[in-house]
């Protein structure tokens, strides 16, 4: 049974290709700095966006034309499995990612929804001997059913913990089943509506032991996946225990929790947080929590999580600058949790729009490395704090200055210098090796 009958496997055909479903950028086995482009880059498609997603929003219904929407129920699931192993082949993707509820329909108790995760999973299974497409990260769904009304781990209903609880628990037995290079948490309803009905530390104490017994039961199957938390500052709720990448650090590390997470990244959730997405990247890197990423972009114009494709080529340039100073992305990778839009119905769209992001990030790579290569901000960069590698500067970093030899060494000063930061010149400088690389 095929689903995507009019597509033939997505070939690279280079820069100047006019075929919309040929890669002109993303070429899986060109090196870049020693390694290949497939290795750097680690694509994965996000199963809800494509396989379950169907267009509909707060005040439409759905949209998406898909070849197996006439099923229902487990027929729906098993369709959905094999229409995406035959994309992941297509598109010679390396890795796909899902919510427990994406894959198997919950069912009417507990059971039941394990005994319909069970029957897919070994569905799933089954398809992964023989495709080459792994899985890097599964999760559970702890936002979308009423019972999380109230939050999932931070829930004032501890029956409602033990439910989550045993949501993840099942979740890091399928991702050790599946061999799943990540398991990923991102707080869907997690976050107060107002204070006036919450006790903020009880609810954070909740959090952190619920990532604790996390812990400690995939050390207890030997399920040894990267953890990683996903921040999100508003929608659904308002998230404010994972606002960010600083807001997130600071919690593992009030938690003894470090060591057992990195950060999962969306370019979306960065923007939405008043950030750049390489202020997200830049400040786990430098952390060492840089774990993995969630690619996609939003709209400046609208203050949701849009989950577009990623096409902008100054984001995706900037995003893989810190990724290749980060020595890659480790087991990490980049998942587009993106979708097509709700007008763009037909199933050929989803190819269209992963080939977009695919050489968006392709060209983001052959840019950074390039920039890297020439060290255009290393050098400028290191000039600019020059000052704290000799006299007074030094001292300051080496912890031999105090106030009183600081004071000292103002009052003897005649005249402070500046120099210019040189902005627009280096993002002219930015542009013209984007130019010169998409040749
Ligand atoms: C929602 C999140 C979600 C996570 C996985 O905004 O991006 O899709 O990636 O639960
Ligand atoms: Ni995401
Ligand atoms: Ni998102």
């Amino acid at each position: 049974m095929s689903y995507f009958t009019a597509i033939q496997p997505i070939q690279y055909e280079g820069a100047t290709s006019r075929n919309p479903l040929a890669f002109k950028h993303y070429n899986p086995t060109e090196l870049v700095n020693g390694r290949t482009m497939e290795e750097w880059l680690r694509f994965a498609v996000s199963y809800w966006h494509t396989f379950t997603g169907d267009g509909s929003d707060p005040f439409g219904v759905s949209t998406m034309q898909r070849p197996w929407n006439h099923y229902q129920g487990l027929d729906l699931a098993k369709a959905r499995v094999e229409a995406s192993f035959e994309m992941f082949e297509k598109l010679n993707v390396p890795y796909f990612c899902f919510h427990d509820v994406d894959v198997a329909p919950e069912g009417n108790t507990l059971r039941e929804t394990y005994r319909n995760l069970d029957k897919i999973v070994q569905m799933i299974k089954e398809y992964m001997k023989t495709s080459r497409t792994k899985l890097l990260w599964n999760t559970a769904n702890l936002f979308t059913h009423p019972r999380y009304v109230h939050g999932a781990a931070t829930s004032p209903n501890a029956e409602v913990f033990a439910h989550a609880a045993a949501k993840v628990k099942k979740g890091l037995e399928i991702g050790k089943e599946l061999g799943a290079a990540n398991y990923v948490f991102w707080g869907g309803r997690e976050g107060y509506e107002t204070l006036l009905n919450t006790d903020m530390k009880q609810e954070v104490d909740q959090l952190a032991r619920f990532f604790h017994l996390a812990v400690d039961y995939a050390k207890e199957i030997g399920f040894d996946a990267q953890f990683l938390i996903e921040p999100k500052p508003k929608e659904p709720t308002k998230h404010q225990y994972d606002f960010d990448v600083a807001t997130g650090l600071a919690f593992l590390q009030s938690y003894g929790l470090k060591e057992h997470f990195k950060f999962n990244i969306e370019a979306n959730h960065a923007t939405l947080a008043g950030h750049s997405f390489e202020h997200e990247l830049r400040v786990a890197r430098i952390n060492g929590m840089l774990g993995s990423v969630d690619a996609n972009q939003g709209d400046l114009l609208l203050g949701w999580d849009t989950d577009e494709f990623p096409t902008d080529l100054y984001s995706t340039t900037l995003a893989m600058y810190e990724i290749l100073l980060n020595g890659g992305l480790g087991s990490g990778g980049l998942n587009f949790d993106a979708k097509v839009r709700r007008g763009s119905f037909e199933p050929e769209d989803l190819f269209y729009a992963h080939i977009a992001g695919m050489d968006s990030f392709a060209v983001g790579l052959k840019v950074a490395n390039k920039l890297l290569e020439d060290r255009v901000l290393e050098d400028f960069i290191a000039e600019r704090y020059r000052s704290y590698t000799e006299g007074v500067g030094l001292e300051i970093m080496e912890g031999r200055a105090n106030l009183h030899t600081l004071e000292k060494y103002a009052l003897e000063q005649t005249e402070i210098k500046n120099r210019s930061g040189r902005q627009e010149l280096l993002k002219a400088t930015i542009n013209q090796y984007i130019i010169e690389v998409k040749r």
